[in-house]
């Protein structure tokens, strides 16, 4: 008797695909969806384009999703005309078992948090390479003000993280609020909350990429085995 060969890997890119279309779940009709930023997002949104006439619309986290949402038909709204959403969808650099991400891998961190704030839940989709015990493997993606740069990289270098001033085409890369990114590697974030509550008071600070405050209230992870849902 042979034992049943194992399910086949996934590419990344399927396992993203398994979580974009299984968060079409999370979606509540009638109502405008929160939709984040990358290329897991841009899955869950072009499956969301499925449900196009069973939802009111969506309010983005940046320009590139609110075009490939509009591309596609579905109508955004700015989040200054929504109160509260329902559900937030969006992926993540880093999760952790508890839902803390590190998030900002796709500059769009500032709006991220913002959208997810005004949600009553928050759904992260990722694949399982997301998954870690602790989170700062990744580099911390941080906005600031371009004239506080020097200077947070130094309280960086204080707490045993290098920062460097995230370029793109030779020149500092701009984001859709005309910031800058800082990326600090060397980190080891054992208090996700009390690490963000410290960072995001520094002076020139926009957004420091953990979400910890905006945790993800439930994790769609996509493996080779089918999608595991944390809770
Ligand atoms: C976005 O999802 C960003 O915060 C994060 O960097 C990105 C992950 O990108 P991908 O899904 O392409 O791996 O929300």
């Amino acid at each position: 008797m042979t034992s049943p060969a194992p399910a086949p890997a996934l590419t990344q890119d399927e396992l993203k695909a398994q979580v974009g279309l299984a968060a079409l779940d999370y979606v509540v009709k009638g109502e405008i969806v929160g939709v984040g930023t990358g290329s897991t997002v841009n899955k869950f949104i072009d499956a969301l384009a499925t449900l196009k006439t069973q939802i009111r619309g969506a309010v983005s986290s940046s320009v590139a999703s609110t075009e490939r949402l509009q591309a596609l038909g579905i109508p955004v709204f700015d989040s200054n005309e929504v109160e509260e959403l329902a559900v937030y969808i969006d992926g993540a650099d880093e999760i952790d078992g508890r839902g803390y991400m590190i998030k900002g891998g796709g500059a769009a961190l500032t709006r991220e948090k913002i959208v997810a704030a005004q949600s009553r839940r928050f759904v992260c989709i990722a694949d399982s390479s997301k998954l870690v015990n602790t989170l700062g493997a990744f580099p911390l993606p941080v906005e600031v003000i371009p004239m506080a740069t020097q200077r947070v990289i130094r309280q960086f270098a204080r707490l045993g993280g290098q920062a460097q001033v995230r370029r793109k085409d030779g020149a500092p890369l701009v984001t859709d609020n005309g910031q800058h990114i800082v990326d600090v590697t060397g980190l080891r974030i054992t208090d996700p909350l009390g690490f963000e509550t410290e960072v995001n008071q520094w002076p020139g600070v926009i957004t420091v990429g953990v979400f910890a405050r905006q945790r993800a209230s439930v994790c769609l992870l996509g493996t080779s085995s089918g999608v595991r849902t944390m809770r």
